[in-house]
């Protein structure tokens, strides 16, 4: 069986790291607009760059919970046959095990070039303009999708929900696009989907089916029921 996961902030919360609904719509006090948008970094890269450094280093106080886990459990069984598309930019998936991961929205521990265009790995700060290790020019920004920019990988993405036979939505509202349309593209394609999330999402009609509670134990289920069967 072909299955697609998407997650979102919400499988992470668990672990510590604060979702976009709970901070009210803030991001650490600033709305999403002030820090995750190119205009935002043209206007006040200092304020972008402290806002993203910040969540780098809160990388370091978390760890993988045990919906992590549980799918890196479900990758061992069913190695390719399983493709984890995360909105999340922080490192818990892989922490947990997991290899068959897209960060569709980039990563913290990354940096992009604006001078080469080359993304390199990245685990310290980016305030003080450090030079790109490929080609040396000081043009590091945060390798995040801000909005208003593509995602990475929507070919790899599209493919998969194309051959899907089961789509499965984890903690997301379903609120950003185009992650919020897979459901809908999925089902169009013939697949069971199915959300796990603390509450109904925006796209919760979409879904063949829905269970609702914490991540942590709605995701360990969902797998024992998979493996077992
Ligand atoms: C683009 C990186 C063109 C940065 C992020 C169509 C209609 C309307 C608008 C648009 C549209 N198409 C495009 C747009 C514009 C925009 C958009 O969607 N705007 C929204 C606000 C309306 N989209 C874009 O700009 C995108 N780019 O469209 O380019 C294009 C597209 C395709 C092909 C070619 C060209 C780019 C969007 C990416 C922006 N970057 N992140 C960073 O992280 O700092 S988005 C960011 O916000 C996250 O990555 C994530 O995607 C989103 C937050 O959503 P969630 O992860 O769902 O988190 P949230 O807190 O909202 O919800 C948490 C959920 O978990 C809740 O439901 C809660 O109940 C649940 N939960 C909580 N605790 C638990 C739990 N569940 C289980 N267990 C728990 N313990």
């Amino acid at each position: 069986m072909r299955i697609v996961v998407l997650t979102g902030a919400g499988i992470s919360a668990e672990s510590g790291v604060p979702t976009f609904r709970d901070a009210d719509g803030l991001w650490e006090g600033h709305r999403v607009e002030d820090v995750a948008t190119p205009q935002a970094y043209d206007l006040k890269p200092t304020t972008v760059h402290r806002f993203y450094d910040a969540r780098r280093s809160a990388l370091l106080q978390v760890e993988p919970n045990q919906a992590h886990h549980a799918l890196a459990r479900l990758e061992e069984s069913c190695g390719d046959q399983l493709l984890v598309v995360t909105q999340n930019i922080d490192d818990l998936h892989e922490r947990a095990g997991s290899s068959r991961v897209l960060h569709m929205h980039g990563e913290l521990n990354s940096a992009l070039c604006r001078g080469c265009r080359q993304r390199s790995r990245w685990t310290s700060d980016l305030v003080d303009h450090p030079p790109c290790p490929r080609c040396g020019v000081s043009e590091l920004r945060p390798d995040v999708v801000w909005f208003g920019e593509i995602p990475y990988e929507m070919d790899r993405i599209h493919d998969a929900l194309l051959r899907a036979d089961l789509f499965v939505s984890i903690g997301t509202a379903g609120a950003v696009y185009p992650a919020a349309g897979f459901v809908q593209a999925a089902a169009s394609y013939g697949a069971r989907t199915l959300e796990l999330n603390l509450q109904p999402s925006e796209g919760t009609d979409y879904f063949s089916e829905a269970r609702h509670g914490p991540a942590g134990e709605l995701v360990p289920a969902w797998v024992e029921s998979l493996l077992s069967r």
